[in-house]
């Protein structure tokens, strides 16, 4: 299999995050990206695809505050990373905004999501580095391919940050391939986590079903998205579905899930499919509740790869520093 890493997604260093009413370090670390390549071994550098494929599925405001918010927060006479402290929640109207706290407040869905130095940098280049692995199975000279991505899409919307992630990698791939030519993209997440991004991008679009396991909402982040019977509308309607599992799901609980997740993805007749996939659905992980074990992400990844379809794997979440090179090679194994 094809993997592609750029190291130029080693800048993005968040500090720490706020959670539980403090401040912790933050989980999403770039060793996490060095020891999944060290894992899998050969990678190629990402291809500049440059920012239309980030504009296609991106606001360009969103994309300018992202380039530009840690510079305008250190000219602000800030230190560290810039993060927001207010919300504007719901309905209030569209205002012209020029304080970089309150375009934080604008762009952001939580505060566990901070812009650093280098942030802007490896955002960029992790969506390259989707862009990249896509092209061969574009070009038909190759079956899968692994974006070694960092960090992480599936919680970024249009034209906003969250969950660890800016720039939605997944979204811009699959878009990209809609781009050219491909008839229709189905997106299966497996990250632990609801996609809430994915699925808020392609929500009212038929071509771009969107099919997801992850924690149940009720118990766990994003909260506000992913629950069962959020379906998609307009164009969409039915081409989003949501699998909700308890917090202890082992690969017994989580096995007729994906049973279903791929007769769904099947149902669309997709001509190439995205997989977000996380191993943040890991026995470890230090902040996920589910009990998958290492062997058990190649029995995943064999499942996925049965569905014959062209398939480029996008790195979500995975927060178990030290098992996470042998969870990703298990799934990729499997395939
Ligand atoms: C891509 C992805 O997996 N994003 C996950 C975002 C979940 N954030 C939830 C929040 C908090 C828990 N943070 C604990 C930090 C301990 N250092
Ligand atoms: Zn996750």
């Amino acid at each position: 299999m094809i993997s592609v890493f750029d190291p130029r997604q080693s800048a993005h260093r968040p500090l720490r995050e706020f959670h539980n009413g403090g401040w912790s370090d933050h989980a999403e670390v770039p060793s996490r990206a060095t020891t999944i390549l060290g894992a899998v071994g050969d990678a190629v550098p990402a291809a500049d695809h440059g920012l239309d494929p980030i504009h296609a599925v991106h606001d360009p405001g969103y994309v300018t505050f992202l380039r530009t918010a840690h510079a305008r927060w250190a000219a602000a006479g800030r230190e560290g990373d810039a993060i927001g402290y207010v919300w504007p929640v719901v309905r209030r109207r569209a205002l012209t905004l020029s304080r970089i706290d309150a375009e934080l407040g604008r762009y952001s869905a939580d505060a566990v999501t901070p812009i650093g130095a280098g942030t802007w940098d490896s955002a960029y280049w992790a969506a390259q580095t989707a862009l990249t692995a896509l092209d061969p199975l574009l070009g038909g000279t190759a079956r899968t391919s692994f974006a070694l991505c960092r960090p992480p899409g599936h919680h970024a919307g249009a034209d906003y940050l969250g969950g660890y992630c800016y720039l939605n990698n997944a979204a811009i791939a699959a878009q990209a391939a809609r781009d050219q030519g491909a008839g229709r993209v189905a997106i299966l997440d497996l990250d632990y986590h609801h996609g809430n991004g994915t699925q808020d991008i392609f929500w009212t679009r038929g071509d771009v079903p969107f099919v997801s396991i992850h924690a149940d909402p009720a118990q766990d982040f994003p909260f506000f998205w992913g629950h069962a019977d959020e379906a998609g509308e307009d164009a969409g309607a039915g081409a989003t579905r949501n699998i909700v599992l308890p917090h202890g799901t082992d690969i017994a609980g989580y096995r007729p899930a994906l049973a279903q997740a791929i007769a769904a993805v099947r149902g669309f007749a997709p001509d190439l499919l995205v997989l977000s996939f996380g191993a943040d659905t890991f026995a470890g992980d230090p902040i996920c509740h589910f009990a998958l074990e290492t062997g058990d992400y190649a029995e995943l990844g064999a499942i996925v790869a049965a569905l014959g379809l062209p398939t480029l794997v996008v790195m979500e979440g995975g927060y178990a520093v030290d098992a996470l090179g042998a969870n990703v090679a298990s799934f990729l194994n499997g395939f």
